[in-house]
């Protein structure tokens, strides 16, 4: 079912790594016209265009776009407590490893009485869109959150499309989720509509345009972030789902098939690899792939995704090239199940987030360990990063001098403003240094 591709002996560039397994298409710019109907459509009529659209795109016509405070109280009451624990911990560990990732501020002194000082700035409100189509994600609304919270976001706003089986109210586990998180401003609102109304906000609706907007979604929901980008920032735009693995001889070959299965439950178009230098590890999962995919419970989706040009295996000489080939491929998702996971993991440049040795599964990492999953698809863990609380803040940078500091520069700005041609530049410093510059002043 899955191909296996054999790359040993063959001499490699990372051109050539990258187009032996190809990812899939898709087709975000074709979703923008559409998408940008519904953004300009809520733009000019607001609430009733929201409820119009969900009429059409979900079939249901909510009773309230703001969901009533009560509604929350409900699903949070209806929440099944073994997984409200498991939510419950997994906000705990989150919110201490995002902790990690709020930098603290650092003041350099330039010379005496010369500082710069860089803090780190949350932005004041955030929208997370939470899809509800294919499959319901109460985790990505754990994963979304609690960084913004940790960064000292003050308001946060969540939207989640309005649902015909649940009379039109956002899905209740999504509902209660948001409760646990001390999240009460949700709007019942789904697509390319509800980044719109995010970024420019809807007045009618009391909801204020938000700084950033966050979370995945179709093609159309990622074609509206890309137009509504420059009015408000984005995360990272989320495309389907890859896993690729580095392994050897010694790597369970049942661990290694049911880890490439559970991220091919996502979507048709995930993209399952595994990279290994031993023919009997491929041969042995590849045999247990087969197994796996005919039991599992989502076999259809499991099988396309397998048997699809985005997922292989594939064999290589040794470990240097699986390295090499995970770099240039850039997963969203590496696990390393390796003889010596370090010695692998010393090699590796590009990966959205990394899983060393046999215990710490991708599925570890998308619920419970404390890591954050929303992370770059599609390749572009080469250049970009897992969402974290650093997403919600900007650096800035606090200028100080005393009049000794910059008399002591006063020359190099005269000589930068000469060149450039704006003597206005030099001036506003050579002002400071003439003896009757405060004559004229009133107070
Ligand atoms: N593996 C997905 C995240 C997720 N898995 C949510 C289950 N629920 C993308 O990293
Ligand atoms: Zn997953």
């Amino acid at each position: 079912m899955i191909q296996t591709i054999d790359l040993r002996g063959t001499p490699t560039t990372p051109a050539a790594l990258l187009a032996a397994v190809p990812r899939a298409l898709t087709t975000v710019t074709s979703a923008s016209d559409i998408a940008a109907e519904l953004i300009a459509d809520v733009r000019a009529r607001g609430e009733v265009a929201l409820l119009d659209q969900a009429e059409r795109l979900d079939h249901v016509r909510p009773q309230h776009v703001r969901v009533p405070a009560e509604h929350l109280v409900e699903a949070l009451a209806g929440l099944d407590p073994a997984v409200r624990a498991a939510v419950e911990e997994t906000i705990r560990r989150v919110r201490l490893a995002s902790a990690a990732q709020v930098p603290p501020a650092v003041t350099t002194t330039i010379t005496a009485g010369a500082t710069i000082r860089q803090r780190w700035q949350p932005v004041n409100r955030v929208g997370l869109y939470v899809p509800a189509g294919k499959a319901v994600y109460p985790s990505s609304v754990v994963m979304n959150v609690v960084p913004a919270q940790i960064a000292g976001v003050s308001s946060i706003a969540l939207a989640s499309p309005p649902q015909s089986r649940f009379d039109g109210r956002v899905h209740p586990t999504i509902l209660a989720v948001a409760a646990l998180l001390g999240v009460n401003e949700v709007y019942a609102m789904g697509g390319a509509g509800a980044v719109g109304a995010f970024a420019y906000g809807v007045p009618g609706l009391g909801l204020d345009p938000v700084q950033i907007v966050t979370g995945p979604g179709n093609v159309y929901v990622a074609a509206a972030k890309r137009l509504v980008r420059g009015q408000a920032g984005i995360d990272s735009e989320a495309g389907p789902t890859d896993i690729l693995v580095i392994a050897d001889a010694g790597a369970d070959p049942l661990l290694v098939a049911a880890d490439l299965v559970s991220q091919a439950e996502h979507d048709e178009l995930a993209a399952a690899v595994l990279v290994t230098d031993s023919v009997g590890l491929a041969d042995a999962v590849a045999a247990r792939l087969v197994t796996l995919a005919a039991t599992t419970t989502h076999t259809e989706r499991v099988t396309a995704a397998l048997s699809g040009r985005q997922s292989a295996i594939v064999l290589v000489d040794d470990l240097a090239v699986a390295a090499a080939f995970s770099n240039a491929f850039g997963p969203e998702h590496l696990e390393i199940q390796t003889s010596d996971p370090e010695a692998v993991l010393a090699t590796i440049e590009n990966a959205g987030a990394i899983f060393l040795g046999p215990h710490s599964p991708v599925s570890l990492g998308d619920y419970s360990a404390g890591s954050n999953h929303v992370l770059p698809t599609g390749g572009q863990s080469r250049f970009s990063s897992a969402l974290g609380a650093y997403t919600f803040l900007r650096p800035q940078q606090i200028v100080s001098y005393s009049r000794e500091a910059l008399q002591a520069v006063a020359a190099n700005i005269a000589a930068f403003s000469k060149a450039e041609a704006l003597p206005a530049h030099g001036d506003a410093v050579t002002a400071r240094f003439v003896d009757d510059h405060t004559a004229g002043k009133t107070s």
